[in-house]
C-alpha cells in the first residue's frame, strides 16, 4: 500500500541546481519511496524578505510512509543539504515542502497537508501544473490548474 505524494522543492543559496538534483537522486534511492515525475525547474523571485532568486520544481512521488513519516524525511534530506533556519521565508539552501498527500487533509502542530500556502504561491502551482494539473485540492475542491488561472506567474520563469 502507498499514497501518491507531491514535493515541492526550493533553492536560493549555494549551487541550487546541484542541491536540487542531489535532493531528488537521494529520495530516489529511498526504498518505500518512487519518484513518478518531476516538472521543468523555474527561476522565481523570491516571496518574503529580499534575497536571490530561487529555482523551484515539484516531484510526484510514490510513497509507503505516513504523512509525518515524509516529512521527518524531507527534514533529513534538508540538513544534509547544510539547511539552516534562520529566519521565516529567509535564504535555503533547500526546501522541500509535503504539498499533497493523497487527498489526505491534515493538520497538527507540526504538519498541515495540503501545504497551507500553496493556493497563493505561483513558484508551487506552476511547476505542479507541469506533472499534476488535474490533481484536486482536497480543501478548496478545486484542480491545480485551477488554482493556478487565480494566482499571478509573472514571476516564474521556466530555466
Ligand atoms: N511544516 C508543516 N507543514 C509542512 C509541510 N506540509 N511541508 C513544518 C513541510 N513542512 C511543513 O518550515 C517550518 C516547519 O513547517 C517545518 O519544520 C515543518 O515542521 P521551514 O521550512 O523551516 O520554514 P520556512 O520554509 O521558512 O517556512 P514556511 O512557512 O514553510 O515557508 P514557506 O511557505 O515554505 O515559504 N519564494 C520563492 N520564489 N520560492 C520559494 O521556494 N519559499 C519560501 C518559504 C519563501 N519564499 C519563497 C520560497
Ligand atoms: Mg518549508
Amino acid at each position: 500500500m502507498g499514497e501518491r505524494v507531491a514535493i515541492a522543492l526550493g533553492s536560493n543559496l549555494g549551487n541550487s541546481r546541484a542541491i536540487l538534483d542531489g535532493a531528488i537522486e537521494m529520495l530516489s534511492q529511498m526504498p518505500d519511496i518512487a519518484i513518478i515525475s518531476q516538472s521543468r525547474w523555474y527561476r522565481t523571485k523570491p516571496v518574503g524578505p529580499p534575497q536571490p532568486d530561487y529555482l523551484n520544481g515539484c516531484i510526484v512521488a510514490w510513497v509507503s510512509r505516513s504523512p509525518e513519516e515524509l516529512l521527518e524525511t524531507l527534514l533529513q534530506v534538508e540538513l544534509r543539504f547544510d539547511r539552516v533556519r534562520r529566519e521565516r521565508w529567509g535564504p535555503r539552501t533547500l526546501d522541500l515542502d509535503l504539498v499533497f498527500y493523497g487527498d489526505c487533509v491534515v493538520d497538527t502542530p507540526t504538519l498541515q497537508v495540503p501545504h497551507p500556502r500553496l493556493r497563493e504561491r505561483a513558484f508551487v502551482l506552476v511547476p505542479l501544473a507541469d506533472i499534476a494539473p488535474n490533481w484536486i485540492d482536497p480543501v478548496s475542491g478545486q484542480s491545480v490548474s485551477r488554482l493556478l488561472k487565480a494566482v499571478n506567474c509573472s514571476d516564474v520563469r521556466p530555466l
